[in-house]
C-alpha cells in the first residue's frame, strides 16, 4: 500500500475543522494538507492559502505535495447561495471541476465531494425519502450539488476517476460552527442554551428536517472512502441517514438539562427552503454497501453538545 496524502479544501469550514484533524490521526499530521481562504487561529498542522476557483493554484499544491487524496469540502450553502444565485452556482461548480480535472490529469486516487438533503425538492417522499428519487432541488445549492454528484459519475464512468460521495443531512458538532446553512439553527440552539440565553428560531416548531451528529458524519465519510471499490454501487451520491427531529423537540431536549432555556419562532425564508426538504431518509444502499449505521439519537446529541459547548464558554 502506497502512502497517502490527502489535501482538503475547505478545511476551515464545519466539517472541514473537524474532519482534517480526524485525518491527521488516521494517516499522520505530516500527510494531511489542509487548505482555505482562510486559517482557523486554532489549526494545527501542514495548511496553505487556497482559492480553489483557481486551477493553478490547487495543480501547485497537488505537484509540491505528491497528493494522492481530495477531500472537496469548499462551498457556497443554501441558505446563504439564495442571495447571490449566479455567483453561487459559479462557485460551486468552477472549485468543483477544477478538482475533478485536477484529480484526472494527475491521476490522483480518490476524491470526496459532499452532497446534501438538499437535492431533493417538492415531489418526494418527505418520509424516509429513497435513495432514488426526483431530484428537482429548490435551491441553486442544491442545483450545484445534483449536478456535481452527476459530473462525479461521469468522471468514473468515463474516466475511472474513483469519485465517492455522501447526501450529508444537516451536521451537528460542538466544534464548529456552520455557516450559510438552512439547519444551522440546529447548532446555535445549544450555544444560547449554555449562555442561558433564549433562542429565536428561523423554522417554526414543526419543521423536522434529517439531521446528524458529527462524529457520525465523519465516521461515514472515512467508512466510504475505506470501502473496497467494487462494493461502491452508488456513483452519483449515497443517502445516510443520522436522525430527524423539529426545532420543538430538539428545545425540548434541552430543557431535560436547562428547564429555563426558552425558543421563539420567527420564520424567515429559510422555512420554504426547509419545506422543500425530507422530514427523514432512507439510507438502505449505504447500510448494505459500506455498513452504513447511525449511533447518535436526540438525546445523546444533545448531552453531548450541551456539556462540550459549555466547557467551550467556562
Ligand atoms: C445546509 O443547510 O445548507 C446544509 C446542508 C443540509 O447541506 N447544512
Amino acid at each position: 500500500m502506497h502512502k497517502e496524502v490527502i489535501l482538503i479544501t475547505g478545511s476551515s469550514g464545519q466539517l472541514g475543522t473537524v474532519l482534517a484533524e480526524k485525518l491527521q490521526e488516521k494517516y499522520g499530521i505530516e500527510n494531511i494538507i489542509a487548505t482555505d481562504l482562510r486559517k482557523n487561529s486554532t489549526f494545527n498542522g501542514l495548511f496553505e492559502i487556497l482559492d480553489v476557483t483557481d486551477y493553478e493554484a490547487i495543480k501547485a499544491i497537488v505537484l509540491k505535495y505528491k497528493i494522492t487524496q481530495i477531500y472537496h469540502l469548499a462551498a457556497i450553502l443554501s441558505a446563504n447561495g439564495e442571495k447571490n444565485p449566479l455567483n453561487t452556482w459559479d462557485i460551486n461548480m468552477k472549485t468543483f471541476f477544477n478538482v475533478l480535472e485536477v484529480a484526472r490529469i494527475h491521476k490522483i486516487d480518490k476524491v470526496f465531494f459532499p452532497s446534501s438533503i438538499a437535492v431533493f425538492g417538492n415531489n418526494i417522499e418527505r418520509l424516509n425519502t429513497p435513495q432514488f428519487s426526483n431530484l428537482t432541488p429548490s435551491t441553486v445549492y442544491g442545483i450545484s450539488k445534483v449536478a456535481g454528484e452527476n459530473w462525479g459519475k461521469y468522471y468514473f464512468d468515463k474516466y475511472g476517476l474513483d469519485v465517492r460521495s455522501l447526501r450529508y443531512p444537516g451536521i451537528i458538532g460542538y466544534q464548529s460552527l456552520p455557516g450559510g446553512g438552512t439547519t444551522d439553527y440546529a447548532v446555535d440552539i445549544f450555544h444560547k442554551a449554555v449562555k442561558n440565553e433564549s433562542f429565536e428560531c428561523f423554522l417554526d416548531a414543526e419543521t423536522m428536517l434529517p439531521m446528524i451528529y458529527m462524529d457520525d458524519a465523519i465516521r461515514a465519510t472515512l467508512e466510504l472512502m475505506d470501502a473496497p471499490k467494487e462494493k461502491i454501487t452508488v456513483r452519483t451520491s449515497y443517502n445516510i441517514s443520522g436522525l430527524s427531529f423539529n426545532p420543538d423537540q430538539l428545545a425540548a431536549s434541552i430543557k431535560e438539562v436547562y428547564p429555563d432555556f426558552k425558543i421563539t419562532y420567527s420564520p424567515d425564508f429559510r422555512q420554504e427552503i426547509a419545506n422543500s426538504w425530507p422530514m427523514s431518509i432512507a439510507d438502505t444502499e449505504a447500510r448494505k454497501d459500506f455498513n452504513w449505521k447511525p449511533k447518535f439519537n436526540i438525546n445523546l446529541l444533545t448531552e453531548v453538545m450541551l456539556k462540550n459547548i459549555a466547557l467551550k464558554y467556562n
